[in-house]
């Protein structure tokens, strides 16, 4: 029988058993996503950007962490804390940016925002709002790609305020008992808004909750970008090779609000501090360097590239023309009548 619930309560120490090359990869996601949401925070004080935005901001490693675990051909879901998701699965900066202002070039045509980010081109399935709406709809295409008889896998991500809706638990009920597969990862970044887990959730050790459904699970320091890798590559191979499902969970933290619109008043200085002290970017960062793969000019180096892809996604976002009026009845279910 496969072993259940892997992990210790304890989040693991920072690892770097990796190349320089790979980590080095790592890193330049983990800063262009870092950067992209400080300019996103930016234009939506401005005002360029409507709706909701939820950033990534602290939870770097969980994103990269888990999304290059992935093949091009696997499928990511993710809920509406979506912009670091999307660019590390393809999408384009200047897409997301486009989508983000609204614009007829973001990657939904301007329709989504936000929330809403799209591009079935990279497998990359959205920027879900309503919580857990994306577990029964990734756990679906793992079963549809049973039916087909290919190997790609369903990633499906979803906060640890997901895991008390009743799509999670009928989601792994139904992903075990069909032998889909998906690889359930919980960022587990401690609120739901302005919920601490330990008040909304029985269990707040969330890897726990597979127990129920006789599913390997395990609890990843998702401030670690390579343990973090690591435990979904093992969950991903687990679903391409033997069809087992799995729940990773990634304790990790958002050091921003819950959304542009929350002050965050509901956790103290000490705990943000706490967390701050333990940023991902900078932890990668000190340990390269401490162990000779990194300098400070290569660490400028990728800044200064990042920087210039930040900046060329806002002039293409700027410029880029808004939806015409006849886009309003394209794409729809039912077309109105004469279209
Ligand atoms: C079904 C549903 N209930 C309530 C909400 C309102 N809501 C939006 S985000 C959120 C908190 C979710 O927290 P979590 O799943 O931990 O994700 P995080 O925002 O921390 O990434 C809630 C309750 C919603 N969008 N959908």
């Amino acid at each position: 029988m496969k072993q259940r619930s892997q992990a210790s309560a304890q989040p693991r120490a920072v690892s770097l058993p990796l190349d320089k090359e790979t980590l080095l990869h790592f890193l330049n996601k983990m800063i262009l996503i870092r950067r992209v949401e400080e300019k996103v925070a930016e234009i939506y004080t401005r005002a360029k950007a409507g709706g909701f935005v939820h950033l990534n901001i602290g939870e770097e490693a969980a994103i990269v962490g888990a999304a290059s675990s992935l093949a091009d051909r696997d499928y990511l879901f993710t809920s509406y804390r979506d912009h670091g998701w999307a660019l590390v699965k393809g999408v384009a900066p200047r897409a997301v940016m486009a989508e983000l202002y609204g614009k007829a070039t973001g990657c939904s045509k301007g329709r989504g925002g936000s929330m809403h980010l799209f591009d079935s081109k990279v497998r990359f399935m959205g920027g879900y709002a309503i919580v857990g709406g994306m577990i029964p709809i990734a756990t679906g295409t793992a079963l549809a790609v049973t039916y087909r008889g290919t190997d790609e896998v369903a990633m499906c991500v979803f906060g640890e305020g997901a895991t008390n809706i009743g799509s999670f638990h009928e989601g792994l009920n139904v992903a075990k008992l069909w032998q889909l597969p998906v690889v359930f990862v919980c960022t587990n970044n401690l609120y739901g808004m302005g919920t601490a887990v330990r008040r909304a959730s029985s269990v707040s050790e969330i890897y726990r909750k597979a127990c129920a459904y006789d599913m390997v699970a395990e609890r990843i320091d998702g401030m670690d970008v390579v343990a973090t890798r690591d435990a979904c590559l093992r969950a991903v191979e687990r679903a391409r090779k033997d069809h087992e499902p799995s729940l990773v969970e990634l304790v990790t933290y958002r050091f921003r609000g819950h959304s542009m619109a929350d002050p965050a008043r509901y956790r103290t200085d000490d705990e943000v501090r706490w967390w701050r002290e333990r940023d991902p970017i900078s932890s990668l960062e000190q340990k390269m360097k401490d162990s000779g793969m990194l300098t400070q000019q290569e660490i400028d180096d990728i800044e200064a590239a990042v920087s210039r892809v930040v900046t060329e996604s806002v002039q293409y976002a700027e410029s880029s023309p808004a939806p015409g009026l006849d886009d309003l009845y394209k794409d729809v279910y039912v077309q109105s009548e004469g279209q």
